[in-house]
């Protein structure tokens, strides 16, 4: 740091000129991401309110009471009006925090926790930070978790389970129902996550897609990670973690007894911790409602399946599965799929790279002309590569 401190206009110059070379979602260019531009109004009310800090709660009681509210939102969208939680820092400490539940109510030490092979990599996280061995379980060929293979992985070292409602590479949704049942019977914590798909497949269902059951309809659902800063068009950091009562919830909450807005308690990885999140996830979903990101959802759809249709047209592409969600996975036989990654790449395309295919994303801020433009680059790196 300088000794003199530098005029704001200079500083602001800066920044922009410095900061206009990163991708925009404007631009259409990310395609390749679960995040998408935050509302307007989301922007205005984060930054009216980003000084509440919902780790001193009783500094900030209203803004916590609109957490409470909001948790009774998210809560409602999955099933139950009973669920507690908080809007934390992402899925990934929503994930941790899931985990961390698990593990305190099994009292065991020498755990085990089974998430399927699409899982994504937080659980290994978790799992390293807490001490639990993981066991990745095989998917069966729709790209679910193959729930033979998690009865055949359950042995008494096993505290839980994890089924995903949109996995990180295809969006597919793992037969949470069948998971519940087995958790009920071996008496093991279920987690469900639904960062991405908790804010996509409510919607999808509404609009009379086939969606099965993955929330807390389910009865063994302990609890359920959905993140507001994927489809839910708030800023970042904005995930979500609901248990399906406040005893679940209590088990990781800490008494803080010496804050400056009296004692309090803390059920999230992070003290200080931002009500303007929570603020702006409240107001997004009172503004758009259901009916609001039905249309959104309805829209991503619209181009993900037009995205999956016209893939295969190319020679020499293909798609991995019919898409259950806005996420596309792009796959070839003939090509090398980190070198057509590569060219979309120099194209300025945003693509994310999986071991065996390439993930598209189609969020909210992609229109149908990107979409377009895409295809054309796809068509021309197909070409390209062929020779
Ligand atoms: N659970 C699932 C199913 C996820 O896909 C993700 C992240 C998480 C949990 C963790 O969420 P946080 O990243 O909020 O902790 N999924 C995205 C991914 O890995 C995250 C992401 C988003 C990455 C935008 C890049 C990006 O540009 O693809």
């Amino acid at each position: 740091m300088q000794v003199e401190g530098l005029p704001e206009k200079t500083l602001l110059k800066e920044l922009e000129s410095r900061l206009k070379g990163d991708f925009t979602y404007s631009s259409g260019r990310i395609i390749g991401s679960m995040c998408t531009s935050p509302h307007p109004l989301a922007r205005k009310v984060y930054a009216r309110f980003l000084d509440k800090n919902l780790g001193d709660s009783g500094l900030f009681p209203a803004a916590a009471e609109i957490e409470k509210e909001t948790m009774i939102m998210l809560g409602t969208l999955l099933s139950n009006t009973g669920a507690t939680g908080h809007i934390v820092t992402g899925g990934t400490e929503a994930n941790v925090l899931a985990l961390w539940t698990a593990k305190k109510l099994s009292k065991k030490t020498n755990c085990e926790v089974i998430v399927p092979f699409s899982a994504h990599c937080s659980f290994d996280k978790a799992s390293d930070l807490l001490g639990l061995k993981i066991v990745k379980v095989k998917l069966n060929d729709r790209f679910q978790v193959d729930v033979g293979a998690v009865k055949k992985a359950v042995n008494p070292k096993t505290i839980a389970v994890v089924g995903i409602a949109g996995t990180t590479g295809l969006g597919a949704v793992d037969p949470i129902d069948e998971l519940s049942e087995l958790a009920l019977e071996r008496n093991l914590y279920f987690h469900v996550d639904a960062a991405f798909g908790g804010f996509v497949l409510p919607f999808l269902k509404d609009l009379g897609y086939s969606v099965p059951d993955f929330d807390f309809a389910v009865p063994g659902v302990c609890s359920i990670t959905v993140d507001p800063h994927k489809m839910g068009l708030v800023p970042i950091p904005a995930g979500g973690l609901l248990f399906r009562n406040e005893n679940l919830r209590k088990t990781v909450s800490w008494d803080i007894p010496y804050l400056s807005g009296g004692e309090t308690e803390q059920a999230t990885l992070v003290g200080t911790r931002s009500g303007a999140s929570a603020i702006a996830v409240w107001t997004v979903m009172k503004l758009l409602g259901r009916e609001g990101y039905r249309k959104i959802v309805r829209n991503c759809m619209r181009l993900t399946l037009k995205l999956a249709e016209d893939i295969p047209k190319i020679e020499g592409l293909d798609r991995v599965a019919e898409p259950t969600m806005n996420v596309v996975g792009l796959k070839s036989d003939v090509f090398d799929i980190r070198r057509i990654a590569g060219e979309l790449r120099a194209k300025k395309w945003a693509v994310s790279l999986f071991p065996r295919h390439i993930r598209i994303v189609i969020g909210p801020h992609v229109k149908e002309r990107h979409v377009e433009r895409f295809l054309q680059d796809l068509k021309k790196v197909a070409d390209e590569l062929r020779g």
